[in-house]
């Protein structure tokens, strides 16, 4: 049997290290199917329900694992489903390869059935975007895909019509003026070099050397480089301010962090930025420039590993280029540690309060369950190694501040896209590139409505993973966002009863558990935790907790007061919640 196209392919891609592709086959795609069933021994293929998952799992496979993600999907329907995932890949910077079906050649341009032009769709979210034509152009266009989605951090999309997924690799059927020679070149990415120049690192730290009142922000780009980080801040008296995707680059409970900054952040987060005189910024390309200091009142430095964003953000003195974890190591030697500890030491004592706060609002003894005590337990109970999914939503603040990252704790969401729904097919794509770890998703019943079938995924793979529904029976993120834009809330609220996600669970074979009483919370995510398979919590918690920012600003309080004077409908439920977070924060 000679080798075909998609079998050279995906043969290619295991050569490159590629273990999983994510996928759901189709008419478009039998051909690569194929390739996939020949290559079996060295590419596992994960059958999803939905491509946007499997494009989420892509994603989450290469943000856990920094390798590259690969998700699959049929020509027309399939490849736009995918969509969604991809432009998470993208502006989180994930190297991802999307492959996707395309009518037969002979065909192309004459209005076949599911004949969408995906190289097309597919422009804005790729770096490199190819139909392979010719089994000739395997496997060089193969590589430079996958060196792309490294390169440059994001998409390649490569799209094989029907006749050439099942053409004899070898086939070259034309006449060539400039015949195809594929390199030989080893399938293996180097990285650029990351350590910036001497001159580069003396810059920041002079600039550095002159502040007085010191912070660094780390980001995602910083995750690697923990203890780089904790080391700077140490020889700075700098608290270090984490943005969400950067959560997991130092633990919560260090004396150098005061978590998280933006609407979900600290307190004392928002504070420190008004106070400032110098910023160092490590891995971030953090959007919200609202939460960063105003420009020209601060001396800011950037490590940053993308010579594009470096100093893109805000005005920037000293944008340097590099890895963060070297560039920092290099920086340490440089800096004259400073003596004089009492910016910090205010920031620690800040942070006392704040952590104190939080606390207390995870009060066991609310009726509705308040959704911070259902992440207070989790946090608790779960392993220090745990991988915490989360979704966009409420959800994100309850993690951000009650999720408490230590020892080898991971927190992944999408930071850029924010998009709904990827907590889950994100659980099920690490889970499956890290078996043994304690992999959980803690997300909202709107996110888990969306793509709840890939918990039927997670069953038919046997994996383990770990679900937790914060059910409000609403969009609460938006329920919010209306009152402090000073709308009252519309359309974002589910009729009653709430959906019952535990019964899905169970009916399917896994551990589902239903809470609707605060007293049951321990018990189930206990039992869900120390259940050998798939197990799904779903629980019910007050549907009228806002998700406050850590400092509410005059304006927003007005808002929110004109909301309520407007005919706010559950004015007095909302009420006697806030009522009773400050009595709980009181008590403390
Ligand atoms: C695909 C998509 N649709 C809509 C939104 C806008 N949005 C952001 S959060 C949110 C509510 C999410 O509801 P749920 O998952 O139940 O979480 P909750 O806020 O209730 O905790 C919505 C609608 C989005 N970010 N992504
Ligand atoms: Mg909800």
């Amino acid at each position: 049997m000679s080798e075909i196209v998609s079998e050279a392919l995906i043969g290619r891609l295991a050569d490159w290290g590629v273990d999983t592709v994510f996928g759901l086959p189709g008419d478009g795609i039998n051909g690569i199917m194929e390739g996939l069933r020949r290559q079996q021994d060295r590419v596992r293929f994960v059958l999803v329900h939905h491509e946007e998952a499997a494009a989420f799992m892509a994603t989450a496979h290469a943000k856990a694992t920094g390798k590259l993600g690969v998700c699959l999907a049929t020509s027309g329907p399939g490849g736009i489903h995918l969509l969604n995932g991809l432009y998470d890949a993208k502006l989180d910077h994930m190297p991802v390869l999307a492959i996707t079906g395309m009518q037969e050649t002979s065909i192309l341009g004459t209005g076949y059935q599911q004949e969408v032009n995906l190289d097309k769709l597919y422009e804005d979210v790729a770096e490199y975007d190819q139909m392979i034509y010719n089994p000739a152009q395997l496997p060089t266009v193969v590589d430079n895909a996958v060196r792309t989605a490294y390169a440059r951090r994001g998409v390649a999309h490569l799209t094989v019509p029907n006749d050439i997924q099942v053409a004899d690799a070898g086939a070259d059927p034309w006449q060539h003026v400039a015949p195809a020679r594929p390199p030989q070149t080893a399938p293996v990415m180097l990285s650029a070099p990351g350590m910036p120049s001497d001159h580069d690192l003396e810059r920041v730290a002079d600039l550095l050397g002159d502040g007085k009142k010191i912070a660094i922000l780390a980001g995602a780009g910083a995750r690697h480089a923990r203890a780089e980080l904790l080391a700077v801040a140490e020889a700075l008296a700098a608290p270090i301010v984490k943005t969400l995707s950067g959560k997991d680059t130092v633990p919560d409970d260090s004396p150098y962090t005061t978590g998280g900054i933006g609407l979900l952040g600290t307190r004392p987060s928002e504070e420190l930025m008004e106070e400032i005189d110098t910023l160092l910024m490590v891995g971030t390309n953090f959007p919200y420039t609202k939460h960063l200091p105003e420009p020209g009142k601060v001396r800011v430095a950037q490590i940053e590993a993308d010579p594009m964003r470096a100093g893109a953000r805000i005005p920037t003195e000293v944008p340097v280029v590099g890895d963060a974890k070297q560039a920092l190591a290099g920086l340490l030697p440089l800096l004259k540690p400073r003596s004089d500890t009492k910016f910090l030491e205010k920031y620690q004592k800040e942070m006392g309060k704040w952590r104190k706060n939080m606390a207390a609002l995870q009060d066991a003894g609310r009726e509705p369950i308040a959704p911070q005590y259902l992440v207070g337990v989790l946090d608790e109970l779960a392993a220090d190694d745990a991988v915490l999914t989360c979704d966009s939503g409420t959800i994100a603040t309850w993690a951000a501040r009650h999720w408490h990252i230590r020892g080898g704790r991971e927190f992944f969401l999408s930071g850029n896209l924010a998009t709904m729904a990827p907590g889950l097919p994100y659980a099920i794509g690490i889970q499956h590139a890290m078996p043994d770890r304690q992999v959980i998703a803690f997300i909202g019943d709107g996110g888990f409505a969306m793509l709840m079938a890939e918990f039927i995924t997670a069953i038919k793979h046997k994996l383990p993973v770990k679900i937790v529904i914060n059910n409000n029976n609403a969009l609460g993120q938006i329920l919010w966002e209306q009152m402090i834009l000073g709308y009252p809330e519309y359309g974002v609220r589910e009729p009653e009863p709430f959906a019952d996600y535990a019964a899905f669970a169970t009916a399917n074979g896994a551990l589902g558990i239903k809470v609707t009483r605060a007293g049951d919370v321990r018990s189930a995510v206990q039992q869900a935790l120390g259940h050998s398979g798939p197990a799904l919590v779903d629980v019910n918690v007050n549907p009228d907790e806002p998700p406050l920012p850590g400092k509410v600003e005059y304006d927003q309080a007005k808002k929110f007061a004109q909301a309520f004077l407007k005919g706010q409908p559950r004015k007095a439920t909302i009420a006697t919640t806030l009522f009773r977070d400050k009595i709980d924060q009181l008590k403390a």
